[in-house]
């Protein structure tokens, strides 16, 4: 097809465009089916998804054993609220602490919203066990960090973008370069400061990889100043990295783990906080909570879509895959009038553009390799991040590498 897209997509998007919020800018294309590493539009064209919506779908579209678990429990019971007890969540959160090796989970839903748990329960902490001086608590957070889109996180972001006309913001978060240890050092000798809450890789501010040793001396740090170490892994978790968490790369154990996105395989909204007694026990019986939070359907597949990553070995074929990827494009990189570098871990990749005047050439190339069967999208201006399902293999990986290439090819300079 020559054209963008056909008038019964057109159909679509005007449909959106008329009555829906317009608060993304979408790609020009309209799905209606996914499974595995693929989508397919409503003209049956099939693509590699490598967007993984954000990485939630490390499992693969539709997996299986995961809509099995779903269409089991949803014809028994999905929703009890935590008035009462029900009779998976508490498999569910033996499973995900033993896994995890934390004593206790606080079962939430969005990402943000475990994030936000996080940040309540650091504050807790420090006035209830670092005696710090109500409302005087500090938490940190890296320069470009994204933990979601509430007042809370966007309170701490240094984006205009996500800040600008929503105010006025919260107090008590201070922002420190991502990736520099001295300028934290000093802001976590301050006896108010109660956490540091990274990304182990900044997904949104461009695939953001920091110096190795980098997540053990936070952890240490942390250690030395009582200050709570909190790892959102909600983009990096779950396999994402090649590595089960993108912390277990260093001996960076946090203090509090923050996990979303794939913990449903990409069914339903499921994340968790996981931490020790000395942190989860200081928020007790009516001090917070979500009326879904904990929920039997989420319970039942968020138990499945752990053991999926962990039957199937998730983790390791991203770090394999992810070895070929960079590699093979580094190759052509080399040799690349457009391309600057590429970097991430496992499956999760940001190919970074040249500023070359271009002005939205990092968007024209997404544009054009959604002609030739990749779904990808710019993290910002300038970074395409490639980030397919783990269930992805060597042949779909080498498959699509060369799509890539030929699709960059055309914006060489000749
Ligand atoms: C959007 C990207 C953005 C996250 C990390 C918490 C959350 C996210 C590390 C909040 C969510 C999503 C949100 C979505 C686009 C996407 C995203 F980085 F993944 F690409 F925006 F930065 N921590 N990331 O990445 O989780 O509440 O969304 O479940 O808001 O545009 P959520």
């Amino acid at each position: 097809m020559d054209h963008l897209y056909s008038p019964i997509e057109a159909k679509y998007f005007e449909l959106e465009k008329t009555f829906g919020a317009q608060n993304y800018h979408p790609l020009p294309v309209v799905l209606k089916r996914g499974l595995g590493p693929f989508l397919w539009d409503l003209n049956d064209k099939k693509y590699f998804d490598f967007l993984s919506a954000y990485s939630s779908v490390n499992q693969g579209h539709c997996h299986p054993e995961i809509l099995k678990a779903l269409f089991n429990q949803a014809s028994k019971l999905t929703l009890t609220s935590r008035a009462f007890y029900n009779d998976t969540l508490g498999k569910f959160e033996e499973f995900i602490c033993t896994l995890f090796k934390y004593e206790k989970v606080l079962p939430m839903n969005s990402g943000v919203e475990a994030a936000e748990s996080a940040v309540k329960l650091a504050r807790k902490w420090g006035y209830e066990k670092k005696r710090v001086k109500k409302n005087n608590a500090k938490i940190i957070f890296p320069k470009n960090n994204f933990w979601g889109r509430s007042i809370a996180a966007i309170s701490s972001s240094t984006n205009p973008v996500a800040y600008n006309n929503f105010g006025p913001l919260l107090h008590g978060f201070e922002t420190v370069p991502y990736d520099n240890l001295d300028l934290l050092e000093a802001k976590l000798k301050n006896p108010d400061c109660v956490a540091f809450m990274l990304e182990p890789i900044q997904g949104e501010a461009g695939v953001v990889v920091p110096s190795d040793g980098y997540l053990s001396n936070v952890k240490f740090l942390c250690n030395k100043y009582n200050v709570l170490f909190i790892a959102d892994e909600i983009q990096t978790g779950l396999g994402r990295t090649g590595k089960i968490l993108a912390t277990d790369y260093e001996d960076a154990k946090p203090d509090i783990l923050v996990l979303g996105k794939a913990l449903s395989g990409g069914i339903m909204p499921i994340s968790a906080v996981l931490a020790n007694n000395e942190v989860m026990l200081c928020i007790r019986p009516g001090e917070h909570g979500s009326t879904f939070g904990g929920n039997p359907l989420s319970a039942k597949v968020a138990k499945k879509s752990l053991e999926v990553i962990i039957n199937e070995k998730l983790a390791e074929n991203a770090f394999e895959l992810g070895e070929i990827f960079r590699k093979n494009l580094n190759d052509y990189i080399s040799k690349s009038s457009i391309v600057k570098l590429i970097r991430g871990k496992g499956l999760l990749n940001g190919m970074v553009i040249k500023d070359n005047g271009m002005k939205n050439s990092a968007w024209e190339i997404c544009i054009d390799l959604m002609k030739n069967g990749i779904l990808a999208k710019p993290t910002n201006k300038n970074v395409i991040r490639f980030a397919p399902p783990l269930v992805i293999n060597k042949n779909q990986i080498t498959k699509a590498i060369t799509i890539i290439k030929s699709t960059l090819v055309k914006f060489e300079n000749k």
